[in-house]
């Protein structure tokens, strides 16, 4: 299977397979003896030791690389870095996040996608957290920030509020993992098959722990009438004027947070530094960023970006509005669009599922384009309305193969196919697309993204 970064992307068995016991024996002796001599000595007793099998298939020096002492071994490495803050591997150099060309007509008011083929586990690093700005990214001095909490008359609460960033980082605070991911992703698919991998088909998803100060601690402050006040308006300070309206049942369960940190540090600049919304399970739009006002108020509050835009067209022409939660959903991330199988055998099948009603509660991963499905395996932590990372035991016979997941979560409600969604949402929504992904394994081992109609 490819790495996004390996130079060939080709995966070889090691020509040390074909090591004779005497080859074996010189690399364990050398390291044992310390490592004078070792290139001359080991090379003699994989040679002599009759190892042809071992030549034949060595690289392009005739050395396999087991016995091949690299300079790293032998010399003194780096100094301890002169900058203070690490960064990948160069070798890692192609992990990129990517925007997709052609989409958007501006770079301010566009997207850049996560490369999920490329992570493990379930954390997004900070440096690979998918980007959605309506109006360009800032980094904003914390010490000029502030958050206003009002109502939308004065009878709402007792007393408004302005805090800084040092006050509010006073407050006790919950570092929780999260999901968040845009109401528009695998918006591009509910036609046709429309973007080559799976970090344009489901890329704008990413996953961090997420420190703050919950909402219900900053409305005790000042006051809040929970009976009158059942809406919250949220504003961010960048130039979209983003503005979205929170119900405040989800204040009241405790899950809403306002954040400065993510993965144990402060938010990254175009995460929303130094602070943003948190709203778990809810699309991407709602955890506003930048964030600078909260305003309660007695009714839902109709803005720009929720009356106009983040709608769902429906197939017979009216809209959806308030579709918030982001449901039930999974994605295979390897093996995924655009990477290569090169040889038949053992592959773990791995991808994420999430949900944003509560835990992940199964997967089910087919390879036979639904007429068999397995259970698949669960990594553990299985958290609420956070990534879970699923993996299976696979086969590749070098036959032709169509690989889905279908996730679960604890409600009980399944991720619906392709043909299920559309009957319900036609074709010409953007939003909210959530059906069962396949990739088509090739017999030449290419792998593609495909819609089995
Ligand atoms: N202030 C502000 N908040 C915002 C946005 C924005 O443009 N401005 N974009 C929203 C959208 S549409 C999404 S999907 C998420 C993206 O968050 P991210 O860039 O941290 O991935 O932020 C939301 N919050
Ligand atoms: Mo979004």
């Amino acid at each position: 299977m490819t790495h996004e970064s390996f130079p060939s992307g080709r995966l070889r068995k090691a020509p040390e397979n074909f090591l004779t016991p005497d080859g074996v024996r010189a690399v364990v002796d050398e390291a044992r003896q310390g490592r004078r001599d070792f290139v001359r000595h080991a090379f003699a007793a994989a040679l002599a030791g009759g190892s042809a099998a071992a030549a034949a298939q060595a690289g392009p020096a005739g050395d396999p690389a087991i016995l091949t002492l690299p300079e790293h071994s032998r010399g003194l490495g780096q100094a301890v870095a002169t900058e203070g803050y690490g960064k990948p591997s160069r070798y890692e150099a192609n992990v990129q996040r990517r925007p997709s060309p052609g989409l958007t007509q501006t770079a301010q008011a566009s997207v850049s996608f996560a490369p999920l083929q490329s992570l493990f586990g379930i954390v997004t690093p900070s440096g690979l957290h998918f980007e959605r700005h309506h109006q360009g990214w800032w980094d904003i001095d914390p010490s000029r920030h502030r958050l206003m909490i009002n109502g939308s008359d004065d009878t709402l609460l007792n007393k408004p509020l302005v805090f800084t960033m040092d006050e509010l980082m006073r407050l006790p605070s919950v570092s929780r993992f999260h999901f968040i991911e845009c109401g528009a992703n695998t918006g591009m698919e509910w036609g046709n098959v429309a973007v080559p991998t799976c970090q344009y088909t489901h890329g704008m998803l990413s996953c961090s722990e997420f420190t703050g100060v919950p909402l219900r601690v900053l409305f005790d402050l000042c006051g809040v009438d929970y009976k009158r006040a059942r809406y919250v308006l949220a504003e961010g300070a960048d130039g979209s004027s983003m503005t979205r309206t929170v119900p405040m049942e989800l204040v009241e369960s405790g899950e809403v947070f306002v954040a400065y940190g993510q993965n144990g540090e402060m938010l990254r600049p175009e995460q929303g530094y130094p602070l943003r919304l948190v709203v778990p399970g809810v699309q991407g739009v709602s955890w506003v960023k930048y964030l600078r006002r909260l305003e309660v108020g007695d009714q839902p509050y109709g803005t720009k970006d929720e009356t106009v835009h983040y709608v769902d067209l429906m197939p017979g022409g009216l809209h959806r509005q308030y579709t918030s939660t982001q449901e039930c959903k999974s994605v295979i991330t390897t093996p995924s669009g655009g990477q290569l199988l090169l040889d038949r055998g053992y592959y773990q099948i791995s991808g994420l599922a999430w949900s944003g009603r509560g835990k992940v509660k199964r997967v089910d991963v087919t390879t036979d384009g639904g007429r068999n499905w397995r259970t698949a395996r669960l990594q553990d932590p299985v958290m609420s309305k956070c990534l879970t990372r699923f993996t299976l035991d696979w086969q590749w016979h070098g036959k032709p193969a169509i690989l889905q997941s279908r996730a679960m979560d604890e409600t009980g409600y399944v991720q619906p196919g392709t043909r299920q969604l559309r009957a319900v949402r036609g074709t010409r929504s953007i939003y909210h697309n959530n059906a069962i992904q396949s990739w088509l394994v090739e017999e030449s081992g290419e792998v593609r993204n495909v819609q089995l109609s």
